[in-house]
Order: C-alpha cells, then sequence, then structure tokens
C-alpha cells in the first residue's frame, strides 16, 4: 500500500453519488433537471464516466466553418445577426467554388477534419443547392468530412446533398419548445423536425443541438436536451452555442448565463446523449482556458476551429493549440 493510500482511508470517502437520480432510454425533462441540480462535483463525475465508457477522454475533434453566404436572411431568429431586419452583418452573394476550395485546403492544412459550410437561407432555392453540392463534392474531394447547414430543405434536396458526398447536415431546434416562440416567429421546431427527418431520410448523419444564455430557464435547458435526446436515433453531433450577443439582434443585451451552468448543460447533455459528439460550440472566445477546460472534463469531444465561426470570432487557431497542448488533449 502507498503512503498516500494508507493515510486516506477508505471509510471516509463517500460513495461517488448518493443522489437519486436515474437515466432511463426515454429522457423526462425532470429527470434531466434533477441531474442540473445535483453538486457540480457529482454531476461533472457521472458526465466523465459516461464520457469515458464511450469515447475517448483525451481527443477533440475539429470542424472549421465558413459561411458561403452572409447576411440578409428572411427569418427573423433573435439571436441571429444575418436576419435582414437585424441588418448588421455585411452581405455576401453565395461564395465562389474556388474561394471555398481555397478556404477548406487551408483549414484542412491546420488540422481540422470537418469542413462546414453555412449559408444564411430560409432554405436553399434550387439553383443555389446545385453550386452548393458543387463546394460539397470539391471539398469530400480534398479528404475532408463534408457538413452544411443551410435552412430548411425541400423534398429531394437531402438527396442530392447526400449524392454530392455531404457526411453532416447542422440544422438546431435551437431551444425548448416553451420558449421557441418567444425568439423566433418566421418558421416553427416542427418545420425544423421536418427537415431533420428528410436529411435522416436520406442517409446523412445528423448535426442538432442548440443555443444557451438567451435567457431561458434551467428547466429549458433541460427540455432542449431531453428533445434532443429523444430523437430516434440521436444526432450523431450535438453543438452546444453559447449565446454571442451580437450588436443590433433583439437578444444583443441577453444576461450572460453563470459559467458553471454552462458546464453543467455541457454534462448533462454528454449524459443524455452518451454516444453522441458533443461540440463546445459559439462563445468560445469569451471563455477562459480554465472554463474551457472544465467543459471538456463535462464530456465536449469537438470544437470549432478556426479564428471565425459564420460571423462572430473565435479563438485564433493558436490560442487552441497551445491550450491542447497544456490539456494533454489530441486531435480525434
Ligand atoms: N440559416 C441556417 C439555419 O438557421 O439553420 C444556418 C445558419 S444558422 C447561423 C446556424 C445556427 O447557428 C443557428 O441555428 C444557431 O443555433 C447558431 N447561432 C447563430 N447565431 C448565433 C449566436 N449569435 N450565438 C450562438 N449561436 C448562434
Ligand atoms: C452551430 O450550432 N453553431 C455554428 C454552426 N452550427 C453553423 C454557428 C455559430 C454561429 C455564431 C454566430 C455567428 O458566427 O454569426
Ligand atoms: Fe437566417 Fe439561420 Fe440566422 Fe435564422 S439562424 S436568421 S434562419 S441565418
Amino acid at each position: 500500500m502507498t503512503a498516500l493510500a494508507a493515510s486516506t482511508p477508505q471509510s471516509t470517502v463517500s460513495p461517488v453519488s448518493a443522489a437519486p437520480v436515474s437515466i432511463s432510454p426515454s429522457h423526462g425533462v425532470a429527470e434531466l433537471v434533477a441531474l442540473f441540480e445535483l453538486p457540480f462535483n457529482d454531476l461533472l463525475f457521472r458526465a466523465q464516466e459516461v464520457h469515458r465508457r464511450h469515447h475517448d477522454a483525451n481527443t477533440v475533434q475539429r470542424s472549421t466553418l465558413l459561411s458561403i453566404k452572409t447576411g440578409g436572411c428572411s427569418e427573423d431568429c433573435g439571436y441571429c445577426s444575418q436576419a435582414a431586419r437585424h441588418g448588421e452583418a455585411e452581405r455576401e452573394d453565395l461564395l465562389a467554388l474556388e474561394e471555398v476550395i481555397t478556404n477548406a485546403t487551408a483549414a484542412k492544412a491546420k488540422g481540422a477534419s470537418r469542413f462546414c459550410m453555412g449559408a444564411a437561407w430560409r432554405g436553399p432555392k434550387e439553383k443555389d443547392l446545385e453550386r452548393v453540392t458543387e463546394m460539397v463534392s470539391a471539398v469530400k474531394a480534398l479528404g475532408m468530412e463534408t457538413c452544411v447547414t443551410l435552412g430548411m430543405l425541400k423534398e429531394g434536396q437531402a438527396e442530392k446533398l447526400k449524392q454530392a458526398g455531404l457526411d453532416y447536415y447542422n440544422h438546431n431546434l435551437d431551444t425548448a419548445p416553451e420558449f421557441y416562440g418567444q425568439v423566433i416567429s418566421t418558421h416553427s421546431q416542427a418545420d425544423r423536425f421536418d427537415t431533420l427527418a428528410r436529411v435522416r431520410e436520406a442517409g446523412i448523419k445528423v448535426c442538432c443541438g442548440g443555443i444557451v444564455g438567451m435567457g431561458e430557464t434551467r428547466r429549458a435547458r433541460a427540455a432542449l436536451i431531453a428533445e434532443l435526446a429523444n430523437m430516434e436515433p440521436p444526432p450523431e453531433s450535438v453543438p452546444i452555442n453559447q449565446l454571442v450577443p451580437m450588436p443590433g439582434t433583439p437578444l444583443e443585451n441577453a444576461p450572460p448565463l453563470d459559467p458553471f451552468e454552462f458546464v453543467r448543460t455541457i454534462a448533462v447533455a454528454r449524459i443524455a446523449l452518451p454516444t453522441s459528439m458533443v461540440r463546445l460550440s459559439a462563445g468560445r472566445q469569451a471563455m477562459s482556458d480554465e472554463l474551457q477546460a472544465l467543459c471538456f472534463l463535462a464530456g465536449a469531444n469537438s470544437i470549432f476551429y478556426g479564428d471565425k465561426l459564420l460571423t462572430a470570432g473565435n479563438p485564433e487557431a493558436d490560442r487552441d493549440e497551445a491550450l491542447f497542448a497544456r490539456l494533454g488533449l489530441t486531435i480525434a
């Protein structure tokens, strides 16, 4: 027996979590709220247990984002700088194929394994979709995984994307059903489920998550995670965005979320979605290295990598490299 073990009698160590929280296959909001309410250390321990059962605890997957069509969107999402009515993001037409290839090549050289292209549309028109399918094929040919987020899809569009070589489609539920109407009025969550079903049926992997820090309650955060966890099958990738308050948007003055509550949200997502990749998404630029480390401890195993998200900033690649080195994290 080592000296340390001898001086730490087992009898004084309390069992890991005495809290009576059980996780059933179908997640009720109340049981996820109960997880949120656990003592912080118990919640993080549980999340680590689940994380280690299903994933390598020290690897993080990296996706790089590119806005291929910026601003001028017809929708009214309260958080978004790209809504025409919020008018802040500088408008840009659909990028040229060459520009996309240049950006994807650079992202690959920097270590990103997936390239995610976002367009500020309610949904793509047929002629736009054709150009996006060319982009998808070109990025795929570079040897990267491909992801797009183009808004709502009509019948047949997901199949065209699949044929072009699309691996993932990102379409977020964004927030709990009870809060959704306070953030977005131009399309419903049911519309979003329709698109997600089309993506699934076409055999494309689903990237679906939401945003926290918009003034929603803890119960709403739990309800969002319950919705995601009860999707059949659950999304392969779950981005948890912290609101980046964008000037000119209705949510620009939303009160900031307690950082520990954000970590709790990641931990509950990890427990409820054990096999999914949980992505620590928007909001990292405002986070300390220590807070990000807690998010990785809570089960986040994927990030957006590169100095820009769509219109908002993201940590410089060098800062991420340094953080990964300090934490002994490797790239998936
Ligand atoms: N127009 C498409 C759509 O709405 O699905 C794709 C682009 S949209 C910008 C993708 C997602 O980014 C949104 O669903 C939202 O979850 C997230 N997002 C947008 N603005 C954000 C912000 N200011 N802070 C955090 N997340 C944001
Ligand atoms: C997701 O969930 N987050 C990304 C990606 N999917 C497309 C977008 C974050 C956007 C942050 C605000 C901006 O850059 O305008
Ligand atoms: Fe448009 Fe997407 Fe922004 Fe909503 S989140 S305003 S749909 S770009």
